[in-house]
């Protein structure tokens, strides 16, 4: 452990990944957590892709609106924060997330590579024009229904969730940056993250072939426990403002 505040301290760029676990003591569900209500009988991977969409809209689109206002009511937790304290400690920081919400740019860190697209940026399924949704939170949240979804001002197609599904291709600029990240960093940090979908899952193997320090900090194992030189066992919202404090308290002192 003091090796790595050291190490910490010593750092020219980090690099932090995270995953619905990051989100988790925000009072998201992760991902890979039961579902509730009408969704109780899927698996999220099985609503997340295309073929889902044009099969069912409704049932697609209602989830998605149940997840964005869930998003919309929840606030930052003590580990985005700690990685925005982090952002501002180290000399350079890239945050990657797979998240679809906005929680770590709202507890302050001003840019993140989205991987897997927002819940906060639908687009028109037909012609892709972006659209508007009304940012206030309904009383009455959609929990548990089917929603159609609206129509594209432009073309009248049905408009869909902003969010990369499987079979589809992530953003090509937030996924060549945070590539060129992973190759460049000297500490890669894996958070709350299964580290089951790619090519996200890759990105530590890319550090740690570049010589980087991969730290994973998850409650659980993972596929990349054996790759990872430190792995800290527990929740983000408590691993991380520990280490932050740590590595960085008393540093800027004379
Ligand atoms: C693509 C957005 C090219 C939507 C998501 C076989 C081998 C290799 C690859 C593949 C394969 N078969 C298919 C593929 C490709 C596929 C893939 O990886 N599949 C896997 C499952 C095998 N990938 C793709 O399709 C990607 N695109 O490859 O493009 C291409 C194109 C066309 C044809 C061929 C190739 C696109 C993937 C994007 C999917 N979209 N999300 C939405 O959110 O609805 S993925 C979904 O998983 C999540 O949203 C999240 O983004 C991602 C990862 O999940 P996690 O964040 O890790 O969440 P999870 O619940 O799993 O884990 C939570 C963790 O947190 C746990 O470990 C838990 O212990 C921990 N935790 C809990 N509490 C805390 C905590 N940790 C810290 N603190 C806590 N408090
Ligand atoms: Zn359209």
């Amino acid at each position: 452990m003091p090796e790595l505040l050291a190490t910490l301290r010593a750092a020219r760029h980090i690099v932090v990944m995270t995953g619905a676990g990051a989100s988790a003591e925000s009072g998201i569900p992760t991902f890979r957590d039961a579902l509730t209500g009408l969704w109780a009988n899927f698996d999220a991977a099985s609503l997340a892709t295309p073929d889902a969409f044009a099969r069912d809209p409704e049932l697609v689109w209602g989830w998605y609106e149940w997840r964005r206002m869930m998003a919309l009511r929840a606030q930052p937790n003590a580990g985005h924060r700690a990685i925005a304290e982090m952002a501002a400690k180290a000399g350079r920081l890239t945050l990657i997330t797979q998240n679809v919400d906005d929680l770590h740019e709202r507890a302050g860190c001003a840019s993140a590579l989205h991987l897997h697209g927002s819940l906060h940026h639908p687009r028109c399924s037909a012609c892709a024009t972006p659209h508007a949704l009304p940012p206030d939170i309904p009383d009455e949240p959609p929990g548990g229904r089917r929603l159609a979804p609206p129509a594209c001002r432009a073309c009248g197609g049905p408009v869909r969730p902003g969010v990369v599904w499987f079979g589809e291709y992530l953003p090509h600029a937030a996924l060549a940056a945070a590539q060129a990240a992973a190759a460049d960093c000297d500490v890669f940090f894996s958070v709350g993250t299964s580290a089951l979908v790619y090519p996200a899952a890759e990105l530590p193997h890319v550090a740690r072939r570049a010589g980087a320090v991969v730290v994973q900090v998850n409650p659980g194992p993972t596929d990349l426990d054996a790759a990872a030189h430190h792995n800290l066992r527990g929740r983000a919202g408590e691993v991380l403002p520990r280490l932050v404090r740590e590595a960085w308290s008393g540093a800027d002192a004379p």
